[in-house]
């Protein structure tokens, strides 16, 4: 689990916070996954959100409390943790309430190397977003605030010299001097989906959740990653049982209400999927081109 050292922290005054406080933003597919787990856990927490649209996560207060500039982000009782996935299981441990992670040692393993496989695939995620979610100019980064990032922030997680900030910069840059996510981006994404969605069918095969014990953190954690390509034209319907298991899911109210867009983003995000529909560009055209 990834806990900041002290030395890692350099807005302090977080030190001295009692309860559970996590900094998220409302359309962060990372985020909707701790909100959906903090509320299967019934757990209560304080609501900070930061409006990475508006790079307030690249502010010199917030890069204090996560080096990384990324959400979410949770602050218990002084403690920072980050990276979604440390959260939930922190979370799991810490507090009463559904288990949301196995207590069978074989499931364990599976989980730890699944949920690794999920996070390990944030850039992809954020490749196929940043080129279909919404129009590039309402996405990008501009170098000047790519810059900020850059500056603020410690240099250690956990005490440990820290590169993720650096893969993070790399993403921004290149996105800005490509004008945005390229076709190529788009065919490596995608393929590294094709291949996760196949493990993930053969999974389900003959049991109804992703642990064979039950529902978990892990459908949870996954879940989020299938709802956000498939509603931007992934096919996911190419894997019958992973699109059963991820319909079923969808039908839920507490699922539903965390990954909600409002309407006004909804309908831009509609129209900028139908204008790369019409220019041939559809995540499924760019996908059948590359003979995937
Ligand atoms: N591995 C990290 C990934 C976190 C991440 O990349 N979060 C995204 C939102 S889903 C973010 O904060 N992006 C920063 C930005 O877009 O400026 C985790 O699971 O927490």
């Amino acid at each position: 689990m990834v806990k900041l050292a002290t030395t890692d922290i350099k807005t302090t005054e977080v030190l001295d916070w009692e309860g559970l406080h996590l900094f998220h933003f409302m359309g962060s597919s990372c985020s909707q996954k701790t909100r959906i787990a903090f509320a299967a856990k019934g757990v209560e927490w304080e609501s900070h959100h930061v409006d990475i649209a508006h790079f307030e996560n690249f502010t010199e207060w917030f890069m204090g409390i996560n080096p990384r500039g990324l959400m979410p982000t949770l602050v218990h009782d002084g403690d920072v943790h980050i990276e979604s996935n440390d959260i939930i299981e922190y979370v799991d441990a810490t507090f009463d309430g559904p288990k949301l992670y196995p207590t069978d040692p074989d499931e364990q393993a599976f989980m730890q190397a699944s949920m690794k496989r999920e996070d390990d695939l944030h850039l992809c995620v954020r490749a196929l977003t940043f080129r279909y979610f919404l129009p590039v100019e309402m996405m990008r980064k501009d170098d000047a605030a790519v810059d900020v990032y850059e500056a603020e922030g410690a240099e250690t997680v956990g005490g440990e010299v820290d590169g993720r900030k650096a893969i993070e910069v790399d993403f921004w840059r290149k996105m800005n001097a490509n004008g945005g996510i390229t076709d190529a981006q788009i065919v490596d994404a995608a393929g590294e989906f094709l291949k996760a969605f196949a493990e993930l069918e053969e999974r389900l095969d003959g049991q109804e959740w992703l642990l064979a014990s039950g529902f978990s953190a892990l459908d949870i954690a996954w879940w989020i990653t299938v709802f956000r390509i498939t509603s931007m034209g992934f096919p996911t319907d190419r894997f019958p049982r992973l699109l059963a298991w991820y319909e079923r899911i969808a039908a839920r109210e507490d699922f539903k209400r965390e990954v909600a867009n409002p309407p006004e983003i909804d309908e831009i995000s509609k129209a900028h999927q139908a204008a790369c529909a019409d220019a041939g560009k559809s995540m499924q055209d760019v996908i059948a081109a590359a003979g995937l």
